[in-house]
């Protein structure tokens, strides 16, 4: 009997930085709330399938050259492609579960220190978009991410950047639970569910809306 009939489903956001894991974790909470009695759907950003994703995808691969705020406002237009699914599917009952979002969005803008690329300049476009009910940051100290053999080849993978996108993000440490990647798959998995078992409560049991950014 899934759970979720007859009430919106909950969004649920997991953030972190490069090798935390968040696709594994993604994948676990995923199959826990599905075995809990939960409908799902999960999600990735970016998403590299629609047009605009392919081109955020030739970018990261360094195959396409972009303006700092263009590539920016790709990554928000892809996130708005979705929002009316997104939207229609809590409303329908189904839980998401999405792999990075506007947190993300914001902070590996910034972190290129473009004097003319401010935080807020890149909360912009993302104001408007729903809102998750919950965000866990799933943190992991740059030694911890080169033990785990390192960063890949992709534009952002770099150590310097990988640094200041976790301070910025921890600008953001009041709109997000933040959960030590550090540990081992079960202890992070546990720790997650710890952290939206309310949430989870609150938006079943009717007592939250879907909010907009
Ligand atoms: P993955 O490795 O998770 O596929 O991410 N990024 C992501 C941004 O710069 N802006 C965004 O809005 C989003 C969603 C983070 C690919 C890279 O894209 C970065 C890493």
């Amino acid at each position: 009997e899934p759970k979720t009939i007859g009430q919106r489903g909950a969004f649920i956001v997991i953030e972190g930085l490069d090798r935390a894991g968040k696709t594994t974790q993604v994948k676990r909470l995923c199959d826990k709330l599905y075995s809990q009695g939960h409908n799902i759907k999960t999600l990735r950003f970016p998403d590299r399938t629609s047009p605009i994703g392919k081109m955020i995808d030739s970018y990261l691969q360094s195959q396409t050259e972009m303006d700092d705020h263009v590539i920016h406002l790709l990554f928000s237009a892809n996130r708005w492609e979705k929002a009316k699914w997104m939207e229609e599917t809590l409303k329908k009952g189904c839980t998401i579960v999405c792999d990075r979002y506007y947190h993300s969005g914001m902070v590996y803008s910034a972190a290129k220190h473009n004097p003319n690329l401010s935080l807020d300049w890149a909360r912009a476009p993302d104001v408007g978009l729903p809102k998750p009910d919950a965000v866990i940051f799933l943190d992991l100290e740059p030694e911890e991410a080169e033990k785990r053999g390192g960063y890949g080849d992709e534009k952002y993978e770099k150590k310097e950047m990988q640094q200041r996108v976790r301070e910025l993000f921890y600008t953001f440490e009041s709109d997000m639970k933040v959960v030590n990647a550090g540990e081992s798959l079960e202890i992070v998995g546990d720790h997650i569910l710890e952290k939206i078992e309310e949430t989870l409560k609150d938006v079943l049991e009717g007592r939250s809306r879907v909010g907009k950014f």
